[in-house]
């Protein structure tokens, strides 16, 4: 990791210094409907935006702007004016609704927010609160439009002379239930994330092109898609998730080189490359990155037999920013997440805090360039722990260092005194070809404290039946330990999900589905 300067700007960093390194006339940013950005109209769009921030709007340095909109080189140019004016980003999924809305500007003092034209419903409220929410609106066609009112600035803005340690953004968390937390990160750490995993595991080129499914209010995102590709003078495709097709004919369009998803996308997908493989080509495909939840080994292997590639796994956290354990290439253990990204270290603990032998499970604890810094939140002392930041997942050190996910801390089943994963059961199921996606939780029982209950979405035209119930329960039986089966399936058409895609098992817990 480059010792940074202790006077440090990741906007300028991330465009200016680029454009110096390879020019302006290098693609940056793809719209998906066939306009392109090169690297120089960039960055007179951001120092543009930059200007209207601080003329026109009244933003100073440490200014909280609230970000929403879909993915679209504009959101993108809008995150990096704000950097480059000092200013700091709340970058939030255009899915939030008004009252998580209005959480977030309460929490973080949030006066601007940048919203996409289309993305406007419930911030009336915010606009008309006590302390008002000053909104402006970027994309549509009204006289204060954020882009009409940068249309005569200067092309070039200086940026602040911020300190690497100053808070470039906060990103807000609720995990998948609880009340949001927001995560602040500093200038360097936006550097970090590109300097750490990006650099030494993806190891991106100037001649890649990046796309993928994340949005950029989930750190994932930001990272993925603007971040690491600016940082390496490489171009990106902004555009929102509509789902599997269109994203592999994405990366047939824009021969894209650099994809970032989750689990289930690459599941899906598969299912498109299979049944479909004329339609779609993804030999322009080199690095293929999933995070977000536990990739299982089978879907690693199945992705490796139809297009040759090894997924890169890995662990973030929006309290970390990105990826901290990872692996490519040789390195990569299938099943596993893979060894601590250069820069970080990781160990397994117990709850007393103390590193656990190799093989045993416990909490995963990590440290690194960037870490866990709540916005005025108790919550802090439970996640940073002596210097190390405790992520609430269960993982295994393997003897050869690779790190094996068990589960989410919270998601272990104790049945009849048994500690069993829910995601060791979930790939037990998953194995099996009428499986689509399964999601596996205790339910209280008064004889066994939980049993096992699995909720597994069929492939179409497989029957709900107690029949399939039955043959997947005694698939099950001859891929895991029979303690661990599930004692009860159900079969819901869809799993709960949050907004970035994880699952949401405590409202499977909760019987939400019943
Ligand atoms: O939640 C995650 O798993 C994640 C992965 C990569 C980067 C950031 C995050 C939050």
């Amino acid at each position: 990791l480059p010792a940074y300067p202790p006077r440090l700007n990741c906007g300028a960093e991330l465009l200016d210094a680029t454009v110096a390194r390879l020019g302006p006339d290098r693609p940056a940013v793809h719209d998906g409907a066939g306009g392109l950005w090169t690297y120089g109209r960039l960055a007179a769009h951001v120092d543009r935006i930059a200007h209207t921030l601080t003329d026109d709007l009244g933003v100073v340095p440490g200014n909280r702007v609230l970000l929403r909109g879909p993915t679209t080189p504009w959101l993108a140019a809008c995150w990096l004016a704000v950097m480059k004016a000092g200013a700091v980003a709340v970058t939030v999924l255009a899915a939030q609704r008004p009252q998580e809305l209005a959480t977030i500007c309460e929490l973080a003092r949030i006066r601007h927010a940048l919203c996409d034209a289309r993305s406007l419903d419930g911030l009336d409220a915010l606009a008309q609160a006590p302390e008002p929410l000053r909104v402006t609106p970027y994309g549509g066609d009204t006289p204060g439009d954020l882009l009409h009112l940068a249309a005569d600035k200067p092309s070039s803005y200086a940026a602040v002379d911020t300190s690497a340690d100053d808070v470039a953004l906060i990103a807000f968390t609720s995990g998948t239930t609880g009340r949001p937390k927001g995560c602040m990160h500093f200038h360097r750490d936006v550097l970090a994330i590109a300097d750490t995993f990006s650099a030494h595991v993806l190891r991106p080129r100037p001649d890649d092109v990046f796309a993928g499914s994340p949005p950029l209010g989930f750190t994932f995102g930001l990272g993925g898609l603007v971040i690491f590709p600016l940082r390496a003078g490489a171009a990106t495709l902004l555009t929102d998730w509509r789902g599997p097709e269109q994203l592999l004919a994405d990366v047939r369009r824009h021969r894209v080189s650099v994809l970032f998803t989750a689990p289930t996308a690459y599941r899906s997908m598969l299912e498109r490359l299979d049944t479909e493989p004329a339609t779609y080509d993804v030999s322009s495909l080199r690095r293929c990155v999933s995070a977000g939840e536990h990739l299982p080994a089978g879907l690693w292997h199945a992705w490796r037999q139809a297009t040759g590639l090894r997924v890169i796994n890995g662990i973030g956290a929006t309290e970390m920013l990105h990826i901290f354990i990872s692996a490519a290439d040789d390195a990569i253990r299938p099943g596993t997440t893979g060894l601590p990204v250069p820069g970080y270290e990781a160990r397994v603990v117990g709850p007393d805090g103390r590193p656990l032998p190799d093989g045993e499970p416990g909490l995963l604890a990590v440290r690194g360039p960037t870490g866990c810094r709540y916005l005025a939140d108790e919550r802090q002392r439970a996640y940073v722990r002596d210097g190390w930041n405790l992520t609430g997942d269960t993982y295994v050190r393997e003897p050869g260092g690779h790190f094996r996910y068990v589960a989410r801390a919270d998601d272990m089943i104790i049945s009849a005194g048994y500690n069993i994963a829910g995601p060791e059961v979930e790939e037990a199921l998953l194995r099996h070809p009428d499986v689509l996606e399964a999601a596996v939780v205790g339910r209280p029982d008064e004889r066994r404290g939980e049993i096992v209950v699995a909720y597994v979405v069929l492939r179409a035209g497989v029957p709900r039946t107690a029949e399939t119930a039955a043959a997947l329960r005694e698939f099950t039986k001859k891929e895991i330990v029979p303690y661990k089966c599930p004692r009860e399936i159900e079969f819901p058409k869809a799993l709960p999900r949050t907004p970035t895609g994880k699952l949401q098992r405590f409202r499977l817990r909760h019987g939400a589905l019943q």
